[in-house]
């Protein structure tokens, strides 16, 4: 049975509490579910390993005994060396950079973003037997590799702060500290270089904001016609 026109007022009342009701409950959900895919980076605190000539370091991001990077500062004599060079062999990972390089990134940039991720091992730095070099990291202080990893099959980001120490001194060329690192516990999350800790995004923030207005508004309204009904109820 269809209700009397006569509650069409108490139904449009109904009607409004049900949407904002809704939207509460909405709002509570995407709350929820921002929350659920926030940033929460991993941060191996200040570490200082120092990579001297003819050494290297193996680098195992998620800390789950598999190495994600070996940074190896090594002599080749690939194409007319020795070479002094310094690499992140990515042993199946991805750094960023271009063909045989790798860039320096400074704090506060996304990955992923605009950056570009090569799977092939890029090299820091390369100092040649002459003196002359190549590479973007020589003589770099507190500078971020891009990297992104495999953890059960799926991608991570993450960075990783080095410095390397610039001569052109074959002999006594290329030393470098990897300070520290982090990655994105959360596949496929963006992660910023410097970034140590999950900043809460601001969309949630302003979800929060709104759900507290709302709800404001909701008991206003709810005051204001609990009043007002009193008073017609003689008319009723
Ligand atoms: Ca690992």
């Amino acid at each position: 049975m269809r209700s009397a026109p006569a509650t069409t007022s108490t139904s449009s009342k109904s009607n409004w509490e049900r949407n904002l009701t809704t939207y509460i409950v909405v709002g509570g959900a995407m709350l929820t579910a921002a929350s659920d895919v926030q940033a929460d980076p991993v941060y191996s605190g200040i570490q200082n390993v120092a990579v001297g000539l003819d050494s290297f370091f193996d680098l195992d991001l998620d800390g789950n005994g598999s190495t994600d990077f070996r940074f190896e500062n090594d002599t080749s004599s690939d194409f007319g060396g020795p070479y002094r060079t310094l690499t992140p062999v990515s042993l199946g990972n991805a750094a960023v950079g271009a063909v045989f390089f790798a860039s320096v990134l400074g704090p506060g940039v996304a990955l992923p973003g605009s950056e570009n991720f090569e799977t092939a091992s890029l090299k820091m730095a390369r100092v040649n037997q002459d003196g002359t070099t190549s590479g973007s990291w020589i003589g770099v202080s507190n500078g971020y590799l891009g990297v992104a990893f495999d953890i059960a099959g799926l991608t991570h980001y993450g960075w990783v702060r080095a410095s390397v120490s610039g001569s052109t001194d074959f002999n006594n060329s290329l030393t470098a500290t990897i300070h520290d690192w982090a990655y994105e516990d959360v596949a496929g999350a963006s992660i910023k270089t410097g970034q140590t800790a999950a900043v809460p995004e601001p969309g949630s923030l302003a979800l929060l904001a709104l759900g507290a207005s709302g709800l404001a508004a909701y008991r206003r309204r709810r005051n204001l016609r609990a009043t007002r009904d009193t008073g017609a109820n003689t008319s009723a």
